[in-house]
C-alpha cells in the first residue's frame, strides 16, 4: 500500500462574530455575480485568468486526481471557429432538438443560436474533463467522481473570476464534440463547459431573475 504523508494543517480560526461577517461579506459579493452575455473586447489583465485557473484546480476532486483540462483560447482564429462551429449546433438546437418546455425555460434568458460573445469575449477557458488519465508508458489510470471534481473545480474557477472583478458565462453547447476536434484534446478528455470571461459590454443588462430563498433551498434537520 502506498506511504501516506501527512503534514500540519494550515486553519485559521475566527471568533464567532468574525466568522458571521466573513460569511454575510462573502454572501454579499457573490450574489452579485451574474452570467453575462454581452461582453466588451478590452483584453484582462495579463495573470488574471492563470491565477484564477491556479484557485479551481485547489478544488477538492476524487483521489485528488484532479481530472480536469483548462484550455485557455484567447487567439481570434481560434474563438471564430469555436464560434461558427457552436453555432451551427445551436441552430439544429433550436431549430429541431429543443422540446416546447426547453425552449419556454430558456425564453426568459433571452437566448438564441447566435453566440458572438464566442468571439467579442477575450478569454474562452474550455474544461475539460479527464475519464482517465494516460500514462507515459501508454498504459491508464483511473479517475473518480469525474463530472462531481469538474464541477466543483468550475465552482471554483467562477468564484475567482468574480472575485477578481471579471464577469463570466458558463456556456454548454447543446454538442460538445467540436471542441475536443478544434483544440486537438487527447482521446480521454470529454468537454465539460466553456466559460466566457472578461469585461461586460458597456451598458450591459442582465435578466430579471432569482435566486430561490434559503427555505426553498434548504432543510435543517
Ligand atoms: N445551449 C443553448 C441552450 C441553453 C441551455 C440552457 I439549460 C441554458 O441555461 C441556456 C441556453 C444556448 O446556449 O443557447
Amino acid at each position: 500500500m502506498a506511504e501516506s504523508q501527512f503534514v500540519s494543517l494550515d486553519y485559521r480560526e475566527y471568533p464567532a462574530e468574525e466568522m458571521r461577517r466573513r460569511a454575510a461579506v462573502f454572501y454579499a459579493d457573490v450574489r452579485r455575480r451574474r452570467s453575462v452575455r454581452r461582453f466588451s473586447s478590452q483584453p484582462v489583465p495579463a495573470g488574471v485568468v492563470e491565477d484564477c485557473v491556479r484557485a479551481a484546480a485547489t478544488a477538492p476532486s476524487g483521489a485528488n486526481k484532479q481530472p480536469y483540462h483548462f484550455v485557455v483560447v484567447t487567439d481570434p482564429q481560434v474563438k471564430r471557429r469555436i464560434r461558427a462551429a457552436a453555432e451551427a449546433e445551436e441552430h439544429a438546437f433550436y431549430q429541431r432538438r429543443a422540446s416546447q418546455e426547453w425552449l419556454d425555460d430558456l425564453a426568459p434568458l433571452g437566448t438564441d443560436a447566435h453566440k458572438p460573445f464566442l468571439e467579442i469575449a477575450p478569454c474562452l477557458i474550455v474544461i475539460f474533463m479527464q475519464r482517465y488519465s494516460l500514462l507515459p508508458d501508454g498504459a491508464t489510470a483511473k479517475h473518480y467522481y469525474v463530472q462531481e471534481s469538474a464541477g466543483i473545480a468550475v465552482g471554483v474557477l467562477i468564484a475567482a473570476i468574480h472575485h477578481a472583478g471579471l464577469v463570466s458565462l458558463p456556456y454548454t453547447p447543446s454538442r460538445m464534440g467540436f471542441l475536443k476536434k478544434i483544440l486537438g484534446r487527447p482521446e480521454n478528455e470529454r468537454p465539460f463547459l466553456l466559460l466566457a470571461v472578461g469585461y461586460p459590454a458597456e451598458g450591459a443588462t442582465v435578466p430579471n431573475i432569482c435566486k430561490k430563498s434559503l427555505e426553498e433551498i434548504a432543510t435543517f434537520v
